[in-house]
């Protein structure tokens, strides 16, 4: 509960264990309590191994993660787990009901938590339209889900457990833009720090800080008004 979400990275520099190159190379950044930080950067830039390092997927290879002043290695894994909400690039749905996907890894997520966290991720009203709600099975032996669905219902589990740190990795991108900006303003109102790797320049421009990554670097850092009078390479990305 302690937690307040300032998130600090420390000349970072990182490659993913066995191999010999860096993906990441001497990042640092600072983002306060509440900030929505927009990540943008082509394929194979570093933005998903910059996320990884938060939720301590992995640890830097060099320098060091803070998250309120305190070094990651510092903090009690269960702790960091309770606080930090991460959605993978790929969403991670298994053969269960919707609810048992909702509540996994926060087994004792009430059914009112979990519809909570599902109108905030835009999902509630497809989950009451399937055939048995909540208790629908999904997967092999239930139903499949659309891309987009897949999506929202693992942003739906992130929010359940009310983080102080949201890591969408990417985890909108199949979403309509009113839908993504519908579920961006309810993340809003949970005050957390959000991570947010996007294409779309609609949700660049809501974020407090935009960091563009190139070959494993903050090649460019500010809000968008800032970058649109700056940064040749944003105004490319703005109106392709
Ligand atoms: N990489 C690995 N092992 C992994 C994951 C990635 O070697 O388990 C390499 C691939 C790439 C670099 O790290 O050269 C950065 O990958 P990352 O997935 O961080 O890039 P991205 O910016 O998130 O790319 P994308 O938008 O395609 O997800």
């Amino acid at each position: 509960e302690q937690l307040k979400g300032a998130v600090t990275f420390e000349h970072v520099s990182f490659r993913y264990p066995g191999m010999s190159s860096y993906v990441l190379k001497d990042i640092s950044f600072h983002v306060r309590p509440g900030e929505t930080v927009a990540i943008l950067g082509s394929t194979g830039a570093g933005k998903s191994s910059i996320l990884q390092l938060i939720p301590r997927l992995y640890d830097p290879t060099e320098g060091a993660v803070y998250v309120d002043g305190m070094n990651l290695k510092d903090i009690k894994m269960d702790d960091l787990r309770k606080r930090i909400g991460f959605t993978p690039q790929e969403s991670i749905l298994f053969s269960g009901t919707v609810e048992e996907n909702l509540a996994w890894g926060k087994s004792d997520a009430s059914l009112s938590e979990m519809k909570a966290a599902a109108k905030d991720a835009q999902i509630h009203e497809t989950i009451t339209d399937l055939k048995d709600g909540y208790e629908t099975k999904l997967g092999q032996k239930g139903i499949n889900l659309s891309g987009g669905q897949k999506q929202r219902l693992s942003v739906a589990r992130a929010l359940i457990r009310k983080p102080n740190i949201l890591i969408l990795d990417d985890s909108t991108s199949a979403l309509d833009l009113q839908t993504e900006s519908k579920v961006l303003d309810a993340i809003d109102e949970y005050k957390c720090t959000l991570f947010i790797v996007t294409q779309k320049l609609s949700t660049a421009k809501r974020a407090d800080k935009i960091m563009l990554i190139d070959d494993g670097k903050i090649i460019e850092e500010g809000t968008h008004d800032q970058l649109m009078n700056t940064s040749a390479l944003y105004r490319e990305i703005a109106y392709s």
